[in-house]
């Protein structure tokens, strides 16, 4: 096509496609203060974030981990959603979807992020679609988002699960136990606390409401299995156009689904602040930050 750039090209693949899958990490949350793991952010008081997301990690060092979860609790939950989960969510509504992508027939998220953030926009979104169709003649129904269209695949970071028994649950305390607090205190009161290590006893760290045992992150680990795979496959089989925004395609299973779409006909859309070469395949690639690349070509 004479002229067309490439975001033109990318749009028309999307008014064209039926089936629609983002694959996204952390890059997504980035803007709203939520570090990554393998970039510049991926350092936590000097220790590499992915070395403490480890089950033999947490046997070996319970209370370090759960400071490092404490800590990417604590910025979640002073989190906000930013213009690219705003966009996703708003994909998420079929009346807008249609809008972008007519044949569109479903759409999903397949997030690796544990901070709820996507949740957090589609919630505030449909809140306002619902409280705008009170008023409006096309009714509720036309306002309706997809359903079950967010897959949380490396679980919640609000979730607390225990070691022993089946319990697991959200809760949302600040600090988990006090014993969290305190030695986080530490490290935001002294400079040099970052050459110390606090040593929490296992009694003071979270504990299982149920029946008393050491409690742990509700989240997935390397060497655990990952959350909705079946339902995720069967998406990956159906999609024919996937974006893949702000992950370094790093991590299995999630870093083999967008060459799964590309092996079976579809399209693939990468969005990141830095492409690596593993992005050379995509179809389209957006090298920028997805919070401004997003809403620039779906405005
Ligand atoms: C922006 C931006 C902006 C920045 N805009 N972009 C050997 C070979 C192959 C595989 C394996 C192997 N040995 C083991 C494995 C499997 C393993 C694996 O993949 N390891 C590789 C690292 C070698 N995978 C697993 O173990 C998984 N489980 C599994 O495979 O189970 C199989 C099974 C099946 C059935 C039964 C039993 C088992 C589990 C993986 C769990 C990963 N867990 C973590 C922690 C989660 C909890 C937490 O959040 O704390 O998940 S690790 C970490 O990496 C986290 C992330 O979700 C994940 C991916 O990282 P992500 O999101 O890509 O972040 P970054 O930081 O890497 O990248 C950010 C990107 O954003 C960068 O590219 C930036 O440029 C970009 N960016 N700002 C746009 N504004
Ligand atoms: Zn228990």
């Amino acid at each position: 096509m004479s002229g067309s750039t490439p975001a033109d090209a990318f749009r028309e693949a999307f008014r064209n496609s039926k089936h629609i899958v983002v694959i996204a990490g952390a890059g997504l949350s980035a803007a709203s203060g939520i570090p990554t793991f393998r970039d510049g952010g991926g350092m936590w008081r000097s220790l590499d974030a992915t070395a403490l997301a480890t089950p033999e990690a947490f046997s070996e060092n319970p209370s370090l981990v759960w400071q490092f979860y404490h800590y990417r609790r604590t910025k979640a939950l002073k989190a906000k959603p930013n213009p690219a989960h705003e966009i996703i969510a708003k994909m998420s509504v079929p009346s807008y979807l249609k809008k972008v992508a007519p044949a569109a027939k479903t759409f999903h998220l397949v997030t690796q992020n544990v901070d709820r953030l996507s949740v957090a926009a589609l919630d505030s979104l449909t809140e306002r679609l619902a409280s705008e169709s009170v008023s409006a003649s096309d009714g509720p129904g036309k306002r309706a988002t997809f359903p079950n269209c967010i897959l949380e695949m490396h679980g919640r970071i609000y979730d607390v699960k225990c070691t022993a028994c089946d319990y697991c649950a959200e809760d949302r305390t600040d600090p988990l136990s006090p014993a969290l607090g305190t030695a986080d205190a530490l490290f935001t009161d002294y400079h040099d606390a970052g050459s110390r290590e606090v040593n929490i006893p296992a009694e003071d760290l979270p504990r299982c409401p149920a029946c008393g045992a050491l409690a742990r992150p509700g989240v997935v680990w390397f060497g655990e299995k990952p959350y909705h795979l079946d339902e995720i496959n069967s998406i990956v089989y159906k999609a024919d156009m996937c974006l893949v925004i702000g992950t370094s395609s790093t991590v299995r299973p999630a870093s083999t689904y967008a060459y799964r779409v590309q092996r079976h006909g579809g399209k693939v859309a990468v969005f990141n602040l830095d492409p690596s070469d593993k992005d050379e395949r995509a179809d389209f690639v957006f090298s920028g930050c997805c919070e401004t690349v997003l809403p620039s070509l779906f405005p």
